[in-house]
Parts: C-alpha cells; sequence; structure tokens
C-alpha cells in the first residue's frame, strides 16, 4: 500500500507565497458572484499599476524621465514631476484595459478623465493620487500611490463631477502603495486592512499582514513643524505638549503614505492642519484623506479635521482640500480636545 502524501517543510512558505492579493479578495468577499469579480479584477489592476510605477521608479537615474519636473504646474498650482505624470498615465493605461473603470478622477487632472468605450459596462470610479509625496523622488526617499474605488452613480455630463461630491462611506474599497525599501500595498474593502509585499521574483504581492489594528496609542507624531507659526493655537497647544511630555518622538518624511505606513503599523498620529496660507490644509479629501480614513477606521484609528469624522465630509468641489488628523484612536482624541477646548474658549469670550 502507498503511504499518504506529508507535507513536507515547504508547504508553509509555499502557501504564503500562493496568498496572492486576487485570491484574497475573493476570500474577503466570500464570493465568486459579479461584484466580487469585478473587485478582484479591479484590485488586480492596482496591483498592476504599482508594479509599473516600482519598477521605474527602482531605475531612478539610469533611465530617463525619471527625476526631476516637467516644467509644468497642475490644476492646483503645484510644480509637477516627471514621475506624477508617467504614474498618471500608468493608471489610465491599466484602467482603460480594465473595462470596468468608466471615469478616473486624479491629482493630476483637472476634471475627471471619461474612458467612453467602458462607460457602458464599467460601474466604476477610481480616484487616486498617482504619486503622493513626489518631492521625495529626487533623493530616492519613499513615495506612495493612494487609491479609491467609488461606484459609478450616473452619468456627469458638465464634467465637473457632481455625483462624486459625497462623503467618504461611500467607498467601496481604498488602499494604497507604498514604494519604500520593498513595495507594499494595503487595502480594505470594509472588511479589515491587509497588507501585501510584492515579491519582485514573483511579480506578485504576496500576503503579509491581515487585519491590521493600529495600537490604541503610540509615541509618534508626525507633522511640518515648519508650519508652527502658521497654525491655529489649539494645533500650537498639542506640539506644546507633546514637547514637554515624556514618550513622544517626532518622525515626518514628507510622504504621507510613509508617515501613515509607520503610524498604521506602530501607532501615533498624523497631523497636517490648516495653515494661514492654506486654511483647509494641503491634502485632498476624495483622494488622500478619505480613502486613508477609511483604511485607519477599519484598522480601529480615527480621523478627522480636528473636529469632524473625515468619512462625513461631503467636498463641493473635486480637488477640495481638508485638514487631516489620523491615527491611534487616543492620539487623534488628545488633538481634537485641544481644538475643542480653544473652540469653547472662543465661544465663552464672543461678544454677544
Ligand atoms: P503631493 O501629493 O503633491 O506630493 O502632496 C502631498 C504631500 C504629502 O505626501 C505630505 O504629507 C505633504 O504633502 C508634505 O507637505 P509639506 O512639504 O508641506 O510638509
Ligand atoms: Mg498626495
Amino acid at each position: 500500500m502507498t503511504k499518504p502524501y506529508e507535507p513536507t517543510i515547504h508547504q508553509r512558505s509555499l502557501d504564503r507565497d500562493c496568498t496572492t492579493l486576487s485570491r484574497h479578495v475573493l476570500q474577503q468577499l466570500k464570493s465568486f458572484g459579479p461584484n466580487a469579480q469585478d473587485l478582484s479584477a479591479l484590485m488586480n489592476r492596482l496591483a498592476l499599476a504599482g508594479k509599473l510605477i516600482a519598477r521605474r521608479l527602482s531605475r531612478a537615474g539610469i533611465v530617463e524621465g525619471v527625476l526631476g519636473f516637467t516644467g509644468d504646474e497642475n490644476v492646483q498650482g503645484e510644480t509637477v514631476k516627471k514621475m506624477d505624470v508617467y504614474a498618471n498615465d500608468v493608471f489610465i493605461s491599466v484602467f482603460k484595459q480594465s473595462g470596468l473603470v468608466c471615469r478616473l478622477a486624479s491629482e493630476e487632472m483637472e476634471t475627471p478623465y471619461y474612458i467612453p468605450e467602458n462607460c457602458p459596462i464599467g460601474r466604476y470610479t477610481l480616484l487616486y493620487d498617482p504619486i503622493d509625496g513626489s518631492s521625495n523622488i529626487d533623493t530616492n526617499l519613499n513615495v506612495g500611490s493612494i487609491f479609491a474605488i467609488r461606484q459609478q452613480e450616473g452619468n456627469d455630463e458638465t464634467g465637473e463631477a457632481l455625483d462624486l461630491l459625497q462623503n467618504g462611506r461611500k467607498q467601496l474599497a481604498a488602499g494604497y502603495i507604498l514604494y519604500g525599501p520593498s513595495t507594499v500595498l494595503v487595502y480594505s474593502l470594509g472588511n479589515g486592512v491587509h497588507a501585501f509585499t510584492l515579491d519582485p521574483s514573483l511579480g506578485e504581492f504576496i500576503l503579509w499582514q491581515e487585519n491590521i489594528t493600529v495600537p490604541e496609542h503610540g509615541p509618534v507624531y508626525s507633522t511640518n513643524e515648519g508650519n508652527f507659526w502658521q497654525w491655529e493655537d489649539s494645533y500650537r497647544d498639542y506640539i506644546r505638549y507633546v514637547h514637554r511630555h515624556e514618550g513622544y518622538t517626532g518622525r515626518y518624511s514628507g510622504a504621507l503614505v510613509g508617515d501613515f505606513h509607520r503610524i498604521l503599523l506602530q501607532g501615533g498620529v498624523f497631523l497636517y492642519p490648516g495653515t494661514r496660507k492654506k486654511p483647509e490644509g494641503k491634502l485632498r479629501l476624495l483622494y488622500e484623506t478619505a480613502p486613508l480614513g477609511f483604511l485607519m477606521e477599519q484598522a480601529g484609528g480615527r480621523a478627522s479635521t480636528g473636529s469632524e469624522n473625515i468619512l462625513d465630509v461631503v467636498p463641493d468641489k473635486l480637488h477640495q482640500r481638508t485638514p487631516f488628523v489620523v491615527g491611534s484612536s487616543e492620539d487623534v482624541e488628545l488633538v481634537e480636545s485641544f481644538v475643542q477646548e480653544r473652540a469653547r474658549e472662543a465661544r465663552d469670550t464672543a461678544p454677544v
């Protein structure tokens, strides 16, 4: 009689290598139905965009068009880097071929980009920041891409994307790709937060951590303190508090995705409040703060404008900015308590 097959010592690492992103999405949705197939295909497409961008970044300086500026300004008056344009085009090309996405909206395009051939069946809109933290590229530091998928609701004839002006709870999926020492894709479909690492030899994102939960409190505060003089008093109060208490440490990379990733894994808080020059802050709601807020809530943390849950904010324009406070629940609450205190003081001293 032949002996039954005994799993070998390779089995565990092979099982791990087989947990690819597309398989994971289907497991998450507990279905092979059409919606699950769509989301799995969309996540696969996002992974392809991430691989293309990672490949180009990894050859910065030895291929043309990775480092430096184009000489143009984007719709928001910011200087455009060559990689911003490349990465924006990557998402367009990748989703043109998906059949599923009718419309893309990104930081780099004033109005949404329609893919007419997809619209009869394409039921989704992709919102994305192709390269977040692009000022880091020329010094070979981490950057990221941020994305959110929403159901396409109606056809926006005016091109103003009015049907997109809804709160962050409308996101079906959100995530980011971090181009660091390794390339990591983190996503949520509203059922926990999961992280994958790109194995370049396989060309696949392989499951690294499932159901990530952010610690309730962490030591890191992450903010551009160069803006201190431009902040409202409440944020200055918070920074003075962390300066005077033991156990805090400052970390700020200049790329939101990297700073967010550290906080997601280790706890703490990231802040980009309004400044005198930019009262709404710098970060954009639909493709930066709402997707990351969705992830942080899914991981058990919090995301707010300082006074309102970020997922409740309804924008009135596509590229709307919001102040952003995100991270461990206790740390976000502490920041909010300084905001509430100053608001109370202002009410109490207001002339009647
Ligand atoms: P970008 O998407 O145009 O790169 O801008 C967003 C970036 C974030 O990644 C980062 O947290 C922030 O801008 C840094 O801004 P600052 O240089 O004002 O601190
Ligand atoms: Mg950005």
